[in-house]
C-alpha cells in the first residue's frame, strides 16, 4: 500500500503535542457533552452515558499543519456518527463545529467541517491508542483525555478537538479557532489546503 505523504509534509514516528492553553483536568462530575445547534431538541450527555455507546477501532493518520505526519496510529473512540445519530437534525444541518475546552472554558476552542466527510469509521472521538512503538494505552491529558477528536486523514489536525465537550450543528459553514485566525474552512492536506 506504501503511506503516502501529503505536499510539505515530513514523517514522525513520535506524536507531538501541540495546543494553546492550559491542559484540560478530567473530573467526571462536571464534564458532559452537547449537541446543540441545528437539531430538534438538545442533547447532553455525561461520561458513562458517552462511553456506553459503540466502539470502534481504526487506523487513522494524522497530517498537522505545522509539517508533521504520523501514520499508522490505531485509535479505539466513539465514531462521531454515533453521536449523531442521538440527535434529530433539522433539515439542511451540514457542518459542524467541535468543541473542546481552552483555559477552562468548555466551549473555548472549535473547529469546523462539513458532517458528511465525518460518518465513517475514521473520524472517532478517542481514548486509547497505539502504534508500532506503544501498545494500547489511555491517551494523557496533554492529547486530549478524557476525549479527543481524531479527524480523517484528508483534514489538517487543528480540526481534532482536544477534550471536547459538544457538537454543534450547522446549516452554514462557520469558521472555529484557527480558521478565524486565517487557517483553511477545507484543510485538506493532500491539496495542501492550510491558510484561507
Ligand atoms: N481543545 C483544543 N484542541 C486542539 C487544540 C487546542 O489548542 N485546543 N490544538 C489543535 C492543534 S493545532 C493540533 S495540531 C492538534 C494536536 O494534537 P496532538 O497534540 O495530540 O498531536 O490538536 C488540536 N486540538
Ligand atoms: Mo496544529
Amino acid at each position: 500500500m506504501g503511506n503516502k505523504l501529503p505536499p510539505g509534509q515530513f514523517e514522525t514516528e513520535n506524536w507531538p503535542i501541540l495546543h494553546q492553553g492550559d491542559v484540560y483536568e478530567f473530573s467526571e462530575d462536571t464534564w458532559n457533552f452537547r449537541l446543540f445547534g441545528e437539531v430538534k431538541e438538545e442533547v447532553s450527555l455525561s461520561y458513562s452515558d458517552v462511553m456506553k455507546l459503540p466502539k470502534t477501532v481504526s487506523t487513522i493518520d494524522m497530517h498537522c499543519v505545522t509539517t508533521w505526519s504520523k501514520f499508522g496510529t490505531t485509535f479505539e473512540g466513539i465514531a462521531l456518527r454515533e453521536l449523531v445519530n442521538l440527535a434529530e437534525l433539522n433539515e439542511g444541518a451540514k457542518y459542524v463545529k467541535i468543541y473542546g475546552y481552552y483555559n477552562g472554558d468548555p466551549f473555548g476552542y472549535s473547529a469546523n467541517m462539513p458532517l458528511e466527510p465525518l460518518l465513517g469509521d475514521d473520524a472517532l472521538f478517542v481514548y486509547r491508542w497505539k502504534d508500532q512503538n506503544h501498545e494500547w494505552e489511555e491517551i494523557t491529558p496533554k492529547h486530549g483525555y478524557p476525549l479527543r477528536l481524531i479527524p480523517p486523514a484528508s483534514f489538517y489536525l487543528w480540526k481534532g478537538t482536544k477534550w471536547a465537550s459538544g457538537i454543534r450543528f450547522m446549516k452554514e459553514d462557520e469558521a472555529g479557532f484557527w480558521e478565524e485566525l486565517g487557517y483553511s474552512m477545507t484543510a485538506n492536506p493532500f491539496k495542501e489546503e492550510r491558510y484561507r
